[in-house]
């Protein structure tokens, strides 16, 4: 469970956008976000009103009991009743015990504005009689504040990658290896570090399959003269982590090496720029001058990172053109990348807290060397 002031630091300050805004109640369904405000994902809703006591909705038999466990809130459980004829059919939403006792609010911030019949359902049952409730979104507030971490919730994703990298560190690979087999392994080491599990569907991409900057496992086999890359992360406590190595098994041929040195100078350069105060964009600038100045810059086809948290890509977006400036202790990719059809792709990737003078790697324990692959 997180600790309950670090969960009610959170409240407060969601409460005082609410505030500012004449909220009176919201409602969280993303399973991220109530897990940020509440401690727990499992549950159905979370509803913080303005004056009155947080508040989960679980269904019973469906998590209920974990809920209670995660969270320090009350716990509000809804049990549908089927019978055994139609009419005898009970299904309650979870929104139900929420209008029961919040029904009187009259501008309610929610996390799920795409959802009509949801939306629907508020404009009727809130504000009973009357013309409906206003309905605003939560989302941009909630975004904001998960960007910037707290030390608590840093420690936790510098656990993530430690997890992380003790897995690779125990990796053995060798020559005749599929996709799947090392990310098999590499899971299955997370796993019992601690991890929950991964951030994202491992990515092991060997040869001209990391071109594919998502790629998705395949059976292809390692061979001698083969490129391969790893993209990575685990999940501790909620919190993920993210790392990219690119190995080259073999002796490497000069345009790799080339190619290599080009991508790991952008990105310790880039490293440099990841400060408090400075333009969201300017790290990815940074790189991209690297990257240009070597003549691959038509290969480098992504921005340069984005926030980590309890989701794996969130706010901010690191890339030329994306408007705001970082601050202090948002946790954020580093990870330029070159791409060449039919010949292969080269990213590597630290997961990085934004600090007063530069970025600070937390996934630094894993060799940048290409050729340093233990097999
Ligand atoms: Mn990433």
């Amino acid at each position: 469970m997180y600790p309950r002031e670090e969960l009610e630091g959170r409240i407060k300050r969601l409460r005082r956008w609410m505030s500012r805004r004449d909220i009176d109640l919201s409602l969280l369904k993303c399973p991220s976000n109530m897990l940020y405000l509440s401690g727990s994902k499992e549950a159905r809703l979370l509803a913080v009103p303005l004056d009155d006591e947080p508040f989960l909705v679980a269904r019973y038999a469906f998590g209920d009991e974990i809920v209670r466990e995660q969270t320090p809130f009350h716990v509000e459980v809804i049990k549908p009743h089927y019978g055994v004829s139609s009419k005898e059919v009970y299904d309650p939403k979870p929104l139900d015990p929420v209008a029961e006792r919040h029904g009187d609010a009259k501008r309610i911030a929610v996390d799920f504005t795409s959802e009509e019949d949801n939306i629907k359902y508020l404009r009727k049952k809130f504000r009973r009689g009357k013309k409906g409730a206003a309905i605003l979104d939560v989302t941009p507030q909630l975004v904001r504040m998960r960007s910037v971490k707290s030390e608590y919730e840093i420690s936790l994703i510098r656990e993530s990658a430690e997890i992380a990298m003790g897995a690779f560190e125990q990796l053995e690979i060798e020559v005749g290896m599929t996709e799947r087999e090392i990310a098999n392994r590499l899971d299955f080491n997370m796993r019992e570090l601690g991890a929950e599990g991964t951030s994202f569907p491992t990515i092991i991409a060997i040869g001209s399959h990391s071109f594919n900057a998502h790629h998705v496992v395949t059976d292809r086999r390692l061979s001698e003269d083969d490129i391969l890359l790893m993209d990575f992360g685990a999940v501790y406590k909620g919190y993920c982590s993210d790392m990219t190595r690119t190995f080259y098994i073999g002796k490497p041929p000069s345009k790799f090496i080339e190619r290599y040195e080009v991508v790991l100078k952008a990105q310790s350069r880039a490293l440099g720029y990841i400060k408090d105060g400075l333009a969201i964009e300017k790290p990815d600038i940074e790189a991209r001058k690297v990257i240009k100045e070597a003549g691959l810059l038509d290969h480098y086809v992504h921005g340069l990172g984005h926030g980590i948290g309890l989701d794996v890509h969130e706010y901010p977006s690191l890339r030329v053109g994306k408007p705001g400036h970082l601050e202090q202790n948002m946790v954020v990719s580093d990870e330029p990348g070159v791409y060449i059809r039919g010949w292969g792709g080269i990213r590597i990737e630290d997961t990085v807290v934004v600090g007063k003078s530069g970025g600070i790697s937390l996934t630094n324990k894993i060799s940048k060397d290409p050729l340093a692959l233990r097999r």
